[in-house]
């Protein structure tokens, strides 16, 4: 056996209705204080922190090395809720190495899958259990959940990808989702 290029095959058990994913998953959790200068809304967003500090959303990811060849995936569970009219979503990121695809999934629940190019492209993509959507190499990714219980997905995608938030943080999301008269609207920036 070639000892440099061995690895033991696995498999995890995921639970469809919470999205957690048992050993040797990571759990990354986000709350609103982790998402300062995301929202569309400053003064809600304000508002909402004074009053408490939400989780939005947790990522079970399923560890693999870092490395060219291998495929790292994890579920995302969003809560439901908004700040102001906009919907509880990820951060969003392109991939450091920006020709990276990502594969994601929907298990459970409703939202949107958001896209957007460094040129001015944007996409929506309404998710539901089914829905396998692909995000091509150099388009960065956000979710989110417009429904009223968690909005859950699987995403698989190359393991040396990296996330670049600083791009969001600085240009901010061109295609975002709010609530207008009960029903969720995608508004396009440019
Ligand atoms: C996903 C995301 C996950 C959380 O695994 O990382 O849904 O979203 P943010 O990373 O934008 O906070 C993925 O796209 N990985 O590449
Ligand atoms: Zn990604």
């Amino acid at each position: 056996m070639n000892q440099e290029r061995f690895m033991e095959p696995f498999s995890v058990n995921i639970d469809f209705d919470t999205g957690r994913v048992s050993a040797p998953a990571r759990l990354i959790t986000r709350s609103l204080s982790n998402l300062e200068g995301f929202f569309h809304d400053g003064e809600a967003y304000k508002t909402l922190l004074a009053d408490h500090d939400p989780v939005l959303y947790q990522v079970h990811e399923i560890p693999v090395p870092n490395a060219e060849g291998h495929l790292l995936s994890c579920t995302t569970l969003i809560y439901p809720g908004k700040v102001g009219r906009e919907y509880f979503f990820t951060k969003g990121h392109f991939h450091t190495i920006e020709n990276r695809a990502e594969i994601y999934t929907c298990l459970r629940g409703e939202g949107y899958l958001l896209m957007a190019t460094r040129d001015g492209e944007s996409r929506a993509v309404h998710m539901k259990p089914g829905i396998s959507a692909y995000i091509p190499p150099y388009w960065s990714h956000r979710t989110l959940n417009c429904g009223s219980e968690p909005f859950i997905f699987h995403g698989v995608w190359p393991a040396d990808a990296g996330h670049d938030y600083d791009s969001i943080v600085d240009h901010g999301f061109p295609v975002r989702v709010f609530e207008e008269n009960g029903k969720p609207v995608v508004r396009k920036e440019n």
